[in-house]
This record gives structure tokens, sequence and C-alpha cells, in this order.
């Protein structure tokens, strides 16, 4: 028999041993901190928030917890507070520490006691609360269990004062309170109201009957936002098709669970063409589909061509409906959680689990046949629109084959507002997307015919607070664009016969040109998504000022380089001072060398991730009906132009 009872030197000697790992792990996240939060740019600044955020979700998933507040206080700073069980706050064995004192400053502890339960854990998320306490100035823990409020204070990850009773308490629930550090985030420490709450709407979709809210403090921002959704994933598919033309009043919900992983299902079909899949795994939003989604896809198809057959809707000569048939104008939310989730793929977002495939479609299949048979007059809207689906492919397959007839996007018809490049080399090509046509005319006139081509856009036309996605793919301009580009769009995309390989988006620096900026981003994830994760879209970067003195011109992009400027200069001749409001306030020599000219100019590329915040962006814009548009447009346009960074 080993004596495992430790005498006093001996303990000391662990517990010093254990303080000195702990440093050396937290160090290690303050010596790299991208490897655990992807960057330290304002993307990883926001992942502090969601690795707080995702304990009190874990603790709701677990039943414990129903309510989180996610508070911006008045000095920056971010307090998360739930409702639920406390972070237990009892010495471990193991380590002689408070069970709380651990999970913040031990890589990786973060809830590994109580065990079971579905943990948000994919991407970059779940790498722990220890993290977030090595990245922040400090970090207050407060837990409140059983009468009293247990509390703890870390800096820059260490431990500063242990964790005591400061108080009584009636409820219970943890506290956490952190301020980012600045020698960490160089870049921005401050943090996206509107980020943050598109974010906090989806979980609150995701976890049925969650309250969840967001409050900004900081002066001049005030604002609360609350969401609690009864149905669920189910009220989020009627918020998706608030806006159209329903076949079926309620949308279908279906839930289930086998081996531990839950599916749950909500889907409604409406009187459009666009299909509208999102898919979730632990809350995490799986861009890139998986074996749930195929899962599901499958099942959805084969359960309709059997029904339509028993049904003798299908008659026996018929060809089987396709998946795309079955699909045409359904709006889906599916969300599973699994207590091992493992994502794969370019950006993490794509679910690998093999047997989540089958489970899907067994759970789905056996909940949908019922519905159908349960539901004669919904099934007959549903196989009926599928079948009309069918007719309608068939029809575009024959009238190709007849008679070749071309689509309009052809590069013959080139839209006559383009002032094309005479390169025909695309590596050498670039397009510039200009809005407004005093823009527009100054860039032709400023460009570099040789290898720059202008296509101007009206802003006006482009007016996302009345135009639907649909009508604005019908829009001339936006065709224009397609056609320009040559390369077709949607399913038909093919970026090999891209005309330009540099797209570079030129915008008013306004809350309008953010607008469009938006749209044109949405458009371009939804439609152009491989030239966008190849590399092709950019955006100018006109400067904001431009100062004069004598006949020497600077332009400067920030208020702080203005400001920075004009203290370096002297005093006299006194400079003036300009603020361009639009590009069309510069002439064409101007804005040739400030934003078009490849040897001065910079330029942003886009990456996958912007354009799906810029999706998302314009989601949350075409959903908001209660609150006035203009308002919410007016408080995003600075966040719209944080996708620059
Ligand atoms: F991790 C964290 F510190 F960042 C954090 C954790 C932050 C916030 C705002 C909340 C939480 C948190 C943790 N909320 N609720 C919990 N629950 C537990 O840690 C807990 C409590 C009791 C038991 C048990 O088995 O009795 C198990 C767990 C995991």
């Amino acid at each position: 028999m080993v004596d495992e009872t430790l005498n006093r030197a001996e303990l000391a000697r662990e517990y010093d041993a254990s303080q000195i790992q702990v440093l050396e792990g937290l160090e290690a996240v303050r010596k790299r901190p991208g490897m655990y939060i992807g960057s330290t740019s304002a993307e990883g600044l926001h992942h502090l928030v969601w690795e707080i955020v995702d304990n009190s979700i874990d603790e709701a998933m677990a039943g414990f917890a129903d309510t989180i507040q996610i508070i911006i206080e008045s000095d920056g700073s971010v307090t998360v507070i739930d409702d639920g069980r406390g972070i237990p706050v009892d010495i471990q064995q193991k380590t002689g520490r408070p069970a709380v004192e651990t999970v913040f400053t031990i890589l990786h502890a973060g809830g590994k006691f109580g065990g079971g339960g579905y943990k948000v854990s994919g991407g970059l998320h779940g790498v722990g609360s220890s993290v977030v306490n090595a990245l922040s100035e400090y970090l207050e823990v407060s837990v409140h269990k059983e009468g009293k409020v247990y509390s703890q204070r870390y800096e820059r990850g260490a431990v500063v004062t242990e964790l005591t009773v400061t108080g009584e308490t009636e409820r219970h629930g943890t506290v956490v309170h952190f301020m980012p550090d600045t020698e960490i985030f160089k870049e921005t420490i401050e943090f996206d109201f509107n980020k943050l709450a598109i974010r906090i709407r989806e979980l609150a979709f995701l976890n049925r009957g969650l309250n969840i809210s967001i409050e900004d403090k900081r002066e001049g921002q005030e604002k609360v936002k609350a969401y609690y959704y009864e149905g669920g994933i189910k009220s989020y598919v009627e918020h998706l098709n608030k806006t159209k033309t329903v076949l079926y009043e309620d949308p279908i919900h279906l839930e289930g669970e086998q081996e531990g992983i839950t599916v749950e299902v909500a889907l409604q079909h409406t009187d459009g063409y666009h299909t509208l899949l999102m898919s979730f795994a632990n809350n995490i939003h799986t861009y890139e589909g998986g074996t749930h989604e195929s899962g599901f896809k499958t099942a959805l198809t084969r359960i309709l061509n059997d029904y339509a057959r028993r049904k003798k809707i299908l008659k026996e000569n018929d060809e089987n409906l396709t998946g795309e048939d079955v699909r045409e104008g359904l709006t889906v939310v599916l969300s599973i959680k699994h207590p091992d989730p493992q994502f794969e793929g370019q950006t993490k977002t794509k679910l690998g689990n093999s047997e989540v495939r089958t489970i899907t479609d067994r759970l789905f299949s056996s909940h949908f046949d019922r519905f159908l048979v349960e539901n004669p007059s919904i099934a007959k809207k549903i196989v009926e629109k599928g079948i009309l689906a069918a007719k309608a492919r068939m029809a575009a397959k024959r009238a190709r084959e007849v008679t070749r007839k071309k689509s309009g996007l052809e590069i013959s018809n080139l839209p006559g507002k383009l002032a094309d490049c005479s390169s025909k080399d695309p590596e050498k090509s670039e397009i510039f997307i200009v809005e407004g046509d005093s823009a527009g005319g100054s860039a032709k006139q400023g460009r570099s015919r040789k290898f720059q081509a202008i296509l101007p856009i009206r802003g006006k036309i482009l007016n996302v607070e009345k135009a639907s996605l649909d009508r604005i793919l019908a829009n001339e301009e936006i065709r224009a664009l397609f056609t320009a580009m040559g390369t077709g769009f949607g399913e038909e995309f093919e970026a090999a016969k891209a005309r330009y390989h540099k797209l570079i988006i030129m915008t008013d620096a306004d809350v309008d040109g953010a607008h469009i900026r938006t749209l044109l981003l949405t458009l371009f994830y939804r439609f152009m998504r491989p030239a966008v994760e190849a590399g092709f879209v950019y955006i100018a970067q006109p400067p904001l000022y431009q100062v004069k003195q004598g006949k020497k011109e600077v332009y400067l992009d920030t208020e702080a380089e203005l400001e920075e400027y004009l203290k370096s200069i002297p005093a006299s001749p006194k400079p003036s001072i300009q603020r361009y409001k639009g590009l069309g306030e510069m002439d064409a020599e101007q804005l040739w060398d400030t934003t078009m000219n490849p040897e001065n100019r910079r330029l942003l590329q886009v990456t996958i991730d912007d354009a799906i915040e810029a999706n998302e962006v314009f989601e949350m814009l075409m959903g908001e009906t209660v609150e006035p548009r203009r308002q919410f447009i007016e408080d995003n346009a600075k966040y719209v132009q944080n996708i620059d960074i």
C-alpha cells in the first residue's frame, strides 16, 4: 500500500509546482494568443465574450439556467451573468484549490467536473475561460451559491485575491466581469454591440425558452436588447419567412433523440424559388454543412418521393423528384446537439461525425413520414410544389437543348455602362464597382484604361429597405455586374471564367456606402462564393481627409492621423482641410492618386468571414420590422466599416 497522505512540506511543494505550471500554461496563451482565439484583431476580441457566454449556454442546455445577461459596461469592460448553479467552489482533492480557481487558471480545465451534457465546443469556441483570463487586464468572478457570494480576482491570468466569501445572497448563478488587455489586443478593445447582438439573437432562437439580453452602458450608446423565443427554431423559421408567402400556416417542427444525440428540425415552404437551409451543431452555425445536413436532405427527398408514389401523385413512368425539386421555396433550420462534435472544413464549420448522417436521416424520416400521413392537405401542397419545380426544371432543360438559347449573361451582351479594360488577361485585369454616376465618371477618367474596368452602380436602386433579394437579383445593374464578370452566378458560377481577378468595391465612406457594400458582399457571399474564396474580392479605401498647405497636398485616413499630421507641420501658411464625404468630391486625378493607382492605394482583401458577417448584417436588416431600419443602419454603419479590419 502506498501512503497517499502528504505531509505539509510535500503539499506546499506540490502547490508551488502546480502554480508554476499554471503560470507557464497561461504565459503560453499570452505569448501566442492567436493560437487560442484565432487573432488579436476585433474578431479575436469578440471571441472572449463567446468563450464566457458559452459556459452559461452549457449550463442552460443542461437545464439549470434560463437567463443570461451580457453587459458592456460604461468603461468598455464586459459582464456576463447567469442564473445557473454557480461554478463549484469546493476545494479539489488533486490541486488543493477551489474548483472555480482551476477553471480560470488551468488551460482546458473549463467545465470538466460534473461530466455529461453538451458542450458548445467547435471551431474557435470552447478553448476555455482560462484563455479569457490570461488575455484580460483583470477578471473578477462571483459565484452565488447556497446563500453566499464567493469572489476572486485575477490579473493577466494570475491570482491576486484568494477565493473568499464576500457577502450573502438569495440567488444562484455565476457573474464574470473582465477587461480585455490592451497589451494583447493592440488594434482595438472596443466591443461592437450589433455584432454581439446578432449572435445573441441566434442563441435565443437555438435555445428555446432562454432569456438572453445585451445591454450597452457606454456613454451615448445606451441601449438594451432582450431576446426570448418560446418556439425556438420554429420561431426562427417564422422569422425567416416573415416577408414571404407561405404554403401552410405553421412551420413543421420535429424533435428526436438517439444515442445521446438530439436532432431538431423546423421547416416551412414558401411560394418562392430559393432554398434557405441553416444548420447548427451545438449552437455553432455549420456554414459548410456536414453529415446532419446531408442526412436531412437525403431523408427529405426519399420520404417525399415515397409518399408521392404511395398516393399515386407520381405515376409509374414519372421520374423521381430531385433534391433540388423538393427543396425549392423551402426554409429550414436544422439543429443538432452532440456530446462530442467534430468540426472540419476550411472554416471549421462542417460537421464530420459520420453516425449523425444515419441518425438525422432516421429521426427525421420517421417523424416527417408520420406528419405527412396525419396532415394530408399540407402533404399535398408540399408534393405539388416539388412536382411544379420538377416540371419547370424539365421544361428549362428541353428549352436549352432545343434552342440553345442564350441566358442573357453572355459576354456578347456586355452592359453599356461598363467601361471595359483593353487587357484580356484576367490575372492582370481589375473591375471597380463604383457607387454613383459622378464617381463613376471620375473613375472612368482617372483609371488606367489598359487593365482597369469601371462599372458604376446607382445607390438608390439598391435600396435594401424595400427590395427583396429576388428583386435585387432581377436588377439590371446587378445582372450587369455578373455579366461583366463573365462567371454566371449561383450554382452555375464558374470562377475559372472570371474576366477579372480583382473585383474592387469602391463606395463612399458614409452610411449609404456602407449599406451598399454590405449588400454587395452579401450578393457575392451567396452567389459568387468561389470568387470570394479565391480572394478575388477587394474593398478600395479612399482617404477621409486632404490637407493642403501651399502646393503640398497630403491625404489621410483617420482623424488621429489628421491630428498628428497637423501637429507636425508649421502653422503658416494656414493649411486647408477637406473632409471627403463622397468619392464624387474627388476629381479624376485625385481618385487615381489616392485610391486606384496600384502604387499608392491600399486594398483590403475580403475574406469569406467578412462576407459571412455582411450576410448576417443583411439578414438582420431584412428581418427587423419593429425598429426603424434607418436607425439600425446608422447604428450599424460603424460596424459595417469594421469588416475592413
Ligand atoms: F467558465 C466561466 F467561468 F467562464 C463561466 C462559467 C462563466 C459564466 C458567466 C458562467 C459559467 C457557469 C458555469 N455557469 N454555470 C456554470 N455551471 C458549472 O460550472 C457547474 C455547476 C455545478 C455543477 C455540478 O455538477 O454541481 C457542474 C457545473 C459544470
